[in-house]
C-alpha cells in the first residue's frame, strides 16, 4: 500500500544547496526532511494539478479536464480554459492576500506608531514627504498631522471600495492611460481580492480572457496597493536602506557557537526589529551570562532575514531551501516565526533538537510550537518573553551534536532605489540619466530582475548560473527574496564579483564600487523594483513607459503563490516575466496563449516559461536586445 511505498524507499535526497547538502547528509535517516519527502513522493506530481486543469470549485467534483476532449470538460461543462484560469486567479488572489495582509499589518503598525502606541518611532523623515505625495496627502502640513493622515490613507489602500488606489499615480503617464482605458486601475486591495475569489467560484466567470484581466487588477493592487504599502512604510519605521556589509548562508559568524542563537523566520519584520532591540538589552545579555552564553545572536531566515539585513546588518542564515538545515546544526536555541513560508517540517526537525519553535502571530500557529504572541503595542515586552524562552533552551544545547559547517560569505546589501539612484545614478541631479546614458552607450546592455523562491523540487541553482550568465552578458542584476539568499552564497553580492562581469559592466560597477548584482530586499520589495523602472523612465528619458525598457524580469524557482502574483503585476506594469520549471496553466494552450501573446498584446509584456538557466538567459538577453532595437539604440 502508499504507506508502504513510501517507508520501502530509503532517502537519498537530492539537493541543489551545498551546506543544506552538508547537513543533510549528516542527519542520514534519522530525521524525514523536505528533500527526503520529495524523493519518496517520486518526481512526477499529479499532472492535471500541475498544468492547472483540476477543478474542485464545487462538489461536483473534482473534475479533471482535457482541453479539446468534449466529454472530458467539467461535469458542469467548464472547458479547459475557464478551469486553468479560475486557478490562477485564485493563486493570484491567494498571493495579493499574503503579500498585501502583510502590507496592512505595517499600515496598522504605523497608525499605532503614529498615535504613541508602541515603542517605534518614524525614522526615515526625508521619504516621508515623497510617500505622502505618492498617497495623495498634503506633505506641506505639521508633522504630526501629516503622519496621522498618511497613517488613514494607508488603511484606505486595502479598504477603499471605489475609486483608484493613490499610489499606481506614480506609474508613468503612457501606463496609468493604459490602466484606465482597459479598466484594471485597482480600487482596494479587499475588493479586488474578494472579487476574484468570487468571480472564480462555480458559475461566475466563465470567460478566461475576463478571468485574466481581473487577475491583472488584482495583482497591480497587491504590487502598487499592498505590497508598496509594506515596503514604504516600513523604510519609514525602520529606515530607508543604504549599502552595508554583512554575512549570508550558515557558518560560524552567522550561527555562534558560544551565544543563545535565535533564528527570526517569516515576513514581518516589525517582530524581528523587536527582537534585534531586546537582543542587545543589558538586562537581556545579563540572562543570557548567567546560563553560560556570551549573549543573544540574532540570525534570519527568509524574508524576515532579507529586511533585517537591508537595515541592519544582521546575518541570514538561510533562504527557504534552508530553514530546515539551520536547525539540524544543533546550535539553535529557537526558530521564532511569524507569517509565510514557514514549512510545517520545521516543527518536525525541531522535535529532534533542543530547539523551540516560537509561533508569535495569531494567523499563523503551528502543532509542536511554543505560542507567545507579539503584540507591537508592547513590541519590547514580547520580544523579551521570546528570547527568555530561548535563553532558557541553551543549558539543553548538545556539544557534542553541534556541528556548523562554515559556508558564511560577505556581502554587500541595501540596495533600496534610493540608493541605486544615488550609486549608478546622479548623485546630484536625483535622476536615472546617468544610468540610462550608460544602457544608451550600451556599457549596460539592460537590466535584469532575479527574484523569488528557492524550490526543493528544482535540483540545480538556476539562478547561480542565471546570473553569471547575464552579468557576463554586460546585463545589470537586481534581486530579491530567496533568490537573492542563493546568490549572496555564490559570492554575486560582493563588489569583487564584478571581474565575472563583462568588460563594459564591469568598467561601470568598479567606477562606483558595485557588485554586478544588487540585493534590493525581500519579496514584498519587488515594488522597489516598480519604482526604479518608473524613474528609468521618468527622471531618466528612456522610453516613454516600463514596456519600453531593455528590461526583463524572471522567477526561476518560483514555489509560492505571491511569486506568480508578483509576475502578474510586472506583466501588467509593462515588465516581461520569464517562470520555471514549470508553470501552472500549460495544461490548456488556450489560456497559455493568452497570457503569453495576447497579454503581450494589451500590457506591452507577457509571461515566458524556462527550465534550465541556459534558456532562462537566452530568452531574457533576446527580449533585452529586441526593446534596444525598438528604442534604436541597438549598436
Ligand atoms: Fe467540476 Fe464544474 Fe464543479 Fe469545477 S465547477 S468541480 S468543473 S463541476
Ligand atoms: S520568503 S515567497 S520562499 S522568496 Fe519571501 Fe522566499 Fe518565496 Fe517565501
Amino acid at each position: 500500500d502508499t504507506r508502504a511505498r513510501f517507508k520501502k524507499k530509503k532517502a537519498a535526497p537530492k539537493v541543489q544547496n551545498e551546506t543544506a547538502r552538508v547537513i543533510y547528509e549528516r542527519l542520514g535517516d534519522e530525521v524525514l526532511t523536505t528533500p527526503a519527502r520529495v524523493e519518496r513522493r517520486g518526481t512526477t506530481p499529479c499532472l492535471f494539478g500541475k498544468g492547472g486543469t483540476c477543478c474542485r470549485v464545487c462538489n461536483m467534483g473534482p473534475c479533471q479536464v482535457v482541453e479539446g476532449v468534449e466529454e472530458l470538460r467539467g461535469v458542469c461543462g467548464a472547458s479547459a480554459a475557464t478551469v486553468v484560469a479560475r486557478n490562477f486567479g485564485r493563486m493570484v488572489a491567494g498571493g495579493a492576500s499574503a503579500h498585501s495582509d502583510h502590507g496592512r499589518q505595517v499600515a496598522i503598525d504605523f497608525y499605532e506608531t503614529v498615535h504613541g502606541e508602541t515603542p517605534f518611532e518614524v525614522k526615515d523623515k526625508r521619504k516621508l514627504r515623497v510617500v505622502a505625495q505618492a498617497l495623495g496627502v498634503n506633505p506641506d502640513q505639521e508633522e504630526q498631522a501629516l503622519l496621522q493622515e498618511m497613517a488613514e490613507a494607508a488603511l484606505r489602500v486595502f479598504n477603499q471600495q471605489e475609486g483608484e488606489i493613490p499610489l499606481l499615480n506614480r506609474a508613468p503617464e503612457k501606463r496609468k492611460q493604459l490602466w484606465r482605458e482597459l479598466g484594471v486601475w485597482p480600487r482596494g486591495v479587499d475588493r479586488e481580492v474578494v472579487e476574484l475569489l468570487h468571480r472564480t467560484t462555480i458559475g461566475v466567470d466563465q470567460d478566461h480572457r475576463n478571468i485574466f484581466m481581473a487577475c491583472a487588477r488584482t495583482a497591480l493592487a497587491d504590487g502598487w496597493g499592498g505590497s508598496m504599502i509594506a515596503t514604504e512604510f516600513q523604510d519609514l519605521l525602520f529606515g530607508n536602506p543604504g549599502p552595508i556589509k554583512a554575512r549570508v548562508n550558515i557558518g560560524l559568524s552567522v550561527i555562534r557557537e558560544d551565544m543563545v542563537n535565535v533564528a527570526v523566520h517569516g515576513h514581518e519584520p516589525v517582530l524581528a526589529e523587536a527582537l534585534a532591540i531586546a537582543a542587545s538589552d543589558p538586562e537581556i545579555v545579563e540572562e543570557a551570562k548567567k546560563v553560560g552564553a556570551k549573549g543573544v545572536n540574532l540570525a534570519g531566515i527568509c524574508c524576515t532575514g532579507n529586511e533585517v539585513l537591508m537595515r541592519r546588518g544582521i546575518p541570514v542564515a538561510g533562504s527557504f531551501l534552508q530553514q530546515e538545515a539551520a536547525i539540524a546544526t544543533g546550535a539553535l536555541e529557537a526558530v521564532v516565526v511569524d507569517v509565510q513560508c514557514i514549512m510545517q517540517n520545521v516543527a518536525e526537525i525541531a522535535r529532534h533538537f533542543h530547539t523551540a519553535v516560537i509561533t508569535t502571530n495569531p494567523r499563523a500557529r503551528m502543532e509542536g510550537a511554543i505560542h507567545i504572541e507579539f503584540d507591537a503595542r508592547k513590541a519590547l515586552e514580547c520580544a523579551k518573553q521570546i528570547l527568555r524562552e530561548a535563553i532558557a533552551r541553551f543549558p539543553k544545547r548538545d556539544k557534542s551534536r553541534v556541528d556548523i559547517p562554515d559556508h558564511s560569505v560577505d556581502v554587500v546589501v541595501g540596495f533600496s532605489h534610493e540608493t541605486i539612484l544615488y550609486m549608478l545614478g546622479g548623485r546630484f541631479r536625483a535622476s536615472y540619466k546617468p544610468l540610462n546614458e550608460n544602457i544608451i552607450n550600451g556599457k549596460i546592455l539592460g537590466v535584469a530582475a532575479i527574484v523569488g523562491c528557492d524550490n526543493f523540487r528544482v535540483d540545480e541553482e538556476v539562478h547561480v548560473e542565471l546570473a553569471k550568465e547575464l552579468i557576463a552578458n554586460n546585463v545589470l542584476v537586481l534581486t530579491t527574496g530567496c533568490a537573492a539568499t542563493g546568490l549572496g552564497r555564490a559570492g554575486l553580492l560582493r563588489p569583487e564579483a564584478a571581474e565575472l562581469a563583462g568588460d563594459s559592466l564591469r568598467e561601470v560597477l568598479e567606477a562606483v564600487g558595485c557588485p554586478p548584482v544588487l540585493h534590493m530586499g525581500s519579496c514584498v520589495d519587488n515594488s522597489r523594483i516598480l519604482i526604479a523602472a518608473t524613474e528609468m523612465v521618468n527622471t531618466g528619458g528612456l522610453g516613454e513607459d516600463i514596456s519600453d525598457l531593455p528590461a526583463v524580469g524572471c522567477a526561476p524557482q518560483w514555489m509560492s503563490e505571491k511569486a506568480i502574483t508578483i509576475g502578474q503585476y510586472f506583466v501588467a506594469s509593462g515588465a516581461t516575466v520569464v517562470f520555471g520549471p514549470d508553470f501552472p496553466t500549460l495544461k490548456s494552450q488556450v489560456a497559455t496563449d493568452f497570457l503569453f501573446h495576447e497579454m503581450e498584446r494589451i500590457f506591452g509584456a507577457g509571461w515566458r516559461v524556462a527550465r534550465k538557466a541556459g534558456e532562462f538567459a537566452a530568452i531574457m538577453i533576446d527580449h533585452i536586445q529586441a526593446k534596444r532595437k525598438a528604442l534604436g539604440i541597438d549598436k
